[in-house]
C-alpha cells in the first residue's frame, strides 16, 4: 500500500489544501477527534499539537505508544489516528498503528521524516516532514518540522470549525516568518554557550513550562538527558509546589521559556518560588517580558509570534543541551545506550 502524501503548501495567507489529495481532505472532513500516538521527542511534538488543536475546538488525546498499544482504548466517534515519528520504524508506534485497524478509527495519518519507512507505507495518508537526514540520535530538526506539519494540520482542521480568513492569514503568516524568527535565536548561540558553562558541573536540572510550553520544557529536559547525561526533569510550573519544590536549592538550575502569553504572570510567580529557595534561573524570554525577579540569567528573543512560539523556543533549549554536551565531552551525535531507530 502506498500512502497518499500530503504537502502543507501555503500561498498569500492561505493553506493550499489542493496539495493534500482527496483521501486526506475526506479524512479531515470526517475528523471529530484526534488520537496522537508517538515515542520520545515525537511524543512531545504531539503534546504541543494537543494544545493547538484544543484552542480551535478539536478534541485530542496524546499517548506514548509503549503504553497506548497495551490499553483497551475507547475510541471516540470520528477519531483520526495520527502517528508521529522521525524514523517511521519505531516498534511501539508501528504496533499501535497496526492494532488501530480493529479499534474503529476513521483512518490513520503519519507525520514522518523517512519516505520509505514502514509507518509511511502502512498509514492511510502521510505528511512528510522533509527535515533531511537526522545525523544525531537525538531528534532536533525532526522535532521542529513535526511541529510545523502539526500546525498546518491544525489550520486545516480549524477551517472545518469555522476559522475566518483573517485568522487563517495570521496563522499562516506566523509560519511563513519562521525562518526569520529562528535566525533571531541562532544569533544567541554564543550567549547560550556561555550559559552552558554553568551546567557542566551540575548533576540535575529542572525545566518548567505552562500550556504548550510544558511539552517544550519536556523536550528541553530530554535533550539535556540524552546528550549530556545530566538528570533533567520537566514539570508543569503549577505542579512545582506539589513535590518538585523540595528538590530546589542553590545547586539546582531551573530552565524556563517565558513567552509573552496569558500564562506569564502565573509562571513568574512559580519562578519566584524557585528564587525564594535559592534555585538558579536560566530563562529564555520575550523582550517585552518584565521578569522582576532578584537573580537570574536571561536571554531575550524579539518578534516571536504566539502561534509559532513553541517551535521557536525549542531551539535555544536544544542549543543549551548541545553546548553543555560539548563542554562535558560527550558524543552529541551518538549518545551512549541510545539507538537512532528503536525497532524492538
Ligand atoms: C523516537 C525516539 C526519538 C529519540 C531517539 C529514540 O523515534 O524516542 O525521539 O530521539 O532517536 O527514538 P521516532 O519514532 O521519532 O523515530
Amino acid at each position: 500500500v502506498i500512502s497518499e502524501t500530503l504537502e502543507g503548501r501555503i500561498h498569500k495567507g492561505r493553506l493550499l489544501e489542493a496539495s493534500f489529495g482527496h483521501e486526506t481532505t475526506a479524512l479531515l472532513d470526517k475528523t471529530k477527534h484526534v488520537q496522537i500516538v508517538a515515542c520520545g521527542t515525537s511524543y512531545h511534538a504531539g503534546l504541543v499539537a494537543k494544545y493547538w488543536l484544543e484552542e480551535v475546538g478539536v478534541g485530542c488525546s496524546v499517548e506514548v505508544a509503549s503504553e497506548y498499544r497495551y490499553r483497551k482504548v475507547v475510541v471516540p466517534e470520528g477519531s483520526l489516528l495520527i502517528t508521529i515519528s522521525q524514523s517511521g520504524e519505531t516498534a511501539d508506534t508501528l504496533a499501535a498503528l497496526r492494532d488501530s485497524c480493529s479499534k474503529g478509527y476513521i483512518g490513520s495519518l503519519t507525520v514522518c521524516n523517512v519516505p520509505e519507512s514502514s509507518l509511511v507505507r502502512e498509514s492511510d495518508v502521510c505528511f512528510m516532514t522533509r527535515a533531511g537526514t537526522e545525523i544525531g540520535v537525538a531528534s532536533t530538526k525532526a522535532f521542529t518540522t513535526q511541529l510545523v506539519a502539526l500546525r498546518l494540520l491544525m489550520i486545516a482542521l480549524a477551517r472545518r470549525k469555522g476559522l475566518t480568513p483573517e485568522e487563517e492569514e495570521t496563522m499562516v503568516n506566523e509560519l511563513h516568518s519562521l525562518p526569520r524568527q529562528v535566525e533571531v535565536v541562532l544569533e544567541l548561540a554564543d550567549k547560550i554557550q556561555i550559559m552552558a558553562e554553568d551546567f557542566s558541573d551540575k548533576h540535575n536540572a529542572l525545566f518548567l513550562g505552562r500550556g504548550a510550553f510544558y511539552p517544550v520544557a519536556m523536550e528541553g529536559a530530554l535533550k539535556l538527558k540524552e546528550i549530556s547525561y545530566i538528570h533533567a526533569e520537566a514539570y508543569p510550573a503549577g505542579e512545582l509546589k506539589h513535590g518538585p519544590l523540595a528538590l530546589v536549592d542553590e545547586t539546582m538550575p531551573v530552565v524556563c521559556a517565558l513567552p509573552d502569553d496569558p500564562l506569564l504572570e502565573k509562571v513568574l510567580s512559580n519562578l519566584q518560588e524557585v528564587r525564594a529557595r535559592g534555585g538558579e534561573l536560566f530563562l529564555f524570554s520575550d523582550h517585552k517580558v518584565n521578569i522582576g525577579l532578584d537573580r537570574y540569567q536571561s536571554l531575550t528573543l524579539a518578534d516571536i509570534y504566539p502561534g509559532t512560539a513553541p517551535i521557536v523556543y525549542s531551539i535555544p533549549l536544544q542549543l543549551l543541551a548541545y553546548h553543555v554536551a560539548l563542554l562535558k565531552g560527550t558524543d552529541v551525535d551518538q549518545p551512549r545506550n541510545l539507538a537512532k531507530s528503536v525497532t524492538v
